[in-house]
């Protein structure tokens, strides 16, 4: 199986780095949706990274989704997702609360680095800062209640809260630090010691 993508996308790197905690390997091909648009529309017309070509051909895309299919190969024991329900409820928010933070972190590089200066519309930037800001702020909270797994055991959850940081650190560093949100920053910092982040850079 094939994973197309650039690891400097969050979602490409939290399936790269679900596969090796699931035992499964997968084959990297570091295809930009920008730079490489046309080679990309090559492998999936809809250009969206990640996008997982199966053996048999099928392609697979949107990382959860992806994630999903993984999770169903590898089977329940390995499962990065918790089976008794409420801990289950509680990594899916953390999950949902962490893929809103890339998603508005992503929607804030888009508008300062592809839409031109003089057509930015300040009330929709402000609207995406605030959301980010909440997501993170829910998340701070969620972790200051319960710490998540870390090791060999961490979850779905820990990986995805790990990556979304390390991602808007790196794209948005301005709308985040780390004494604001001290409890987010600390468990990433130790998740990027581990041997799936160290092996899968986001640079
Ligand atoms: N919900 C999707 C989001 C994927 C996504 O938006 N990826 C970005 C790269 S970070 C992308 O494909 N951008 C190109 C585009 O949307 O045209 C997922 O979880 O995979």
């Amino acid at each position: 199986m094939k994973l197309i993508g650039m690891l400097d996308s969050p979602y490409v790197r939290r399936v790269a780095i679900s596969a090796q905690h699931l035992g499964i390997s997968l084959e990297h091909d570091p295809v930009s949706v920008f730079r490489h648009f046309e080679q990309f529309q090559q492998i999936n017309p809809v250009v969206k990274a990640p996008t997982l070509v199966l053996d048999d051909g099928e392609v697979l895309m949107d990382s959860t989704l992806i994630i999903e299919y993984l999770e169903a190969l590898a089977g329940p024991a390995k499962s990065l997702v918790p089976s008794d329900l409420k801990q289950r409820a509680r990594s899916l928010r953390v999950i949902g609360l962490a893929l809103a933070a890339c998603e508005k972190s992503v929607q804030l590089y888009y508008e300062r680095n592809l839409r031109p200066e003089d057509i930015q519309y300040q009330p929709w930037v402000e609207r995406v800062e605030g959301q980010l800001v909440a997501a993170y702020s829910a998340l701070e909270r969620e972790l200051a209640k319960q710490p998540l797994n870390y090791g060999t055991s961490i979850g779905q959850d820990g990986i995805t809260v790990a990556v979304a940081w390390s991602f808007t650190t790196l794209v948005v560093p301005d709308q985040v630090d780390d004494s604001r949100f001290p409890h987010i920053a600390q468990f990433t910092a130790q998740a990027e010691k581990l041997e799936a982040f160290v092996s899968t850079p986001i640079t």
